[in-house]
């Protein structure tokens, strides 16, 4: 059922490092044609690093995971893109449906395509007023479960940072900073909590897949926190005034669902210049090119 390219699926046969790249960040996280321009650029940050890169998405009800030019086109292009979490994937599927896939969704169809490392900016989680709204994002419950390495800039900073931290705890799903013990915060290098595990190089990564593996821990991802640098950060006073005003805008216009957050990281983007743009795109170029790393030290050794 998956369409995995013939790239993808003979680096995966012969165990040569493939990096994930999901698509929700394209159609649905960042302007046109800006978009497109990003999703060539991460591909290729990918190759640079010597991994094989496999952007997800459904296009017509076919999973796809490695994405030709045409494809990709029409991830960043086309009108009317779904957000496929991993509860959509069966509806898009049988329903012949096209749509971008989210950090659940992606690491799900990367799973069964024998993808292990996957790159993205900023995971979701915890949002701010859950106990009003219970909003919390698939991709944490779907991250209990599945066998994945996630190279991300923690959560993105318009959630419940330690709430999503919390949560992640209790499902169980271990998180790392990289070069750091401070959980990154997305547009910012740090968010203000700590971490209690720092790993600092690909291959000390790929020997904590390992050993999950050789212990048989049960399914589950393993987070690598990687910060934006700090010269490349959203200035943290804008970050925290632009983001109360977010905050506020979402509520009064009574925003809620899958539409929050693609509101939210638009309306930094309107009213910081395009400065969250930029530290949004640096760290999600940080995240791929330690992703190609990781894929790099995990494939050596296998
Ligand atoms: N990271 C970004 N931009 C994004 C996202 C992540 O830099 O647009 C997307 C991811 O696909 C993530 C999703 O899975 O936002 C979370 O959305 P929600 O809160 O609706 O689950
Ligand atoms: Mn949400």
């Amino acid at each position: 059922m998956l369409v995995v390219s013939e790239e993808v699926r003979e680096a995966v046969a012969a165990r040569r490092p493939v990096v994930a790249l999901e698509s929700t960040i394209i159609a649905h996280g960042l302007p046109r044609p800006r978009n497109l321009q990003v999703a060539r650029e991460l591909e290729d940050v990918v190759r640079e690093q010597g991994a094989v890169p496999a952007t997800i998405a459904v296009l017509d009800g076919r999973p796809h995971v490695g994405l030709d030019k045409g494809q990709l086109e029409r991830i960043a292009n086309q009108e009317g893109l779904r957000k496929l979490g991993h509860r959509d994937l069966a509806l898009a599927v049988a329903t012949g449906a096209s749509g971008a896939t989210t950090v659940s969704g992606t690491a799900l169809l990367a799973a069964r395509a024998g993808v292990r490392v996957f790159a993205t900016g900023g995971l979701g989680g915890v949002h701010r007023e859950w106990t009003a709204t219970q909003d919390e994002s698939a991709d944490l419950g779907l991250l209990a479960r599945t066998r994945i390495t996630v190279v991300c800039a923690g959560v993105k900073s318009i959630l419940d940072v330690a709430a999503t931290l919390q949560r992640l705890e209790t499902l169980g799903v271990a998180v790392a900073g990289y070069g750091t013990d401070r959980f990154p915060g997305f547009y910012l290098a740090d968010s203000g909590h700590p971490v209690d595990w720092t790993l600092r190089t690909p291959r000390e990564v790929a020997e904590v897949m390992r050993a999950h593996d050789q212990l048989g821990v049960p399914d589950s991802a393993l987070i690598v926190a990687n910060p934006v640098p700090e010269a490349e950060q959203l200035d943290p006073a804008l970050h925290a005034r632009v983001l109360a005003d977010a905050l506020r805008a979402c509520d009064e216009r009574g925003i809620s669902g899958q539409a929050v957050t693609p509101f939210l990281l638009d309306y930094l983007a309107r009213h910081t210049e395009g400065a969250s743009l930029a530290a949004n795109l640096a760290a999600v170029r940080g995240n791929v090119r330690v992703a190609g790393r990781v894929a790099g030290a995990w494939a050596e050794g296998r």
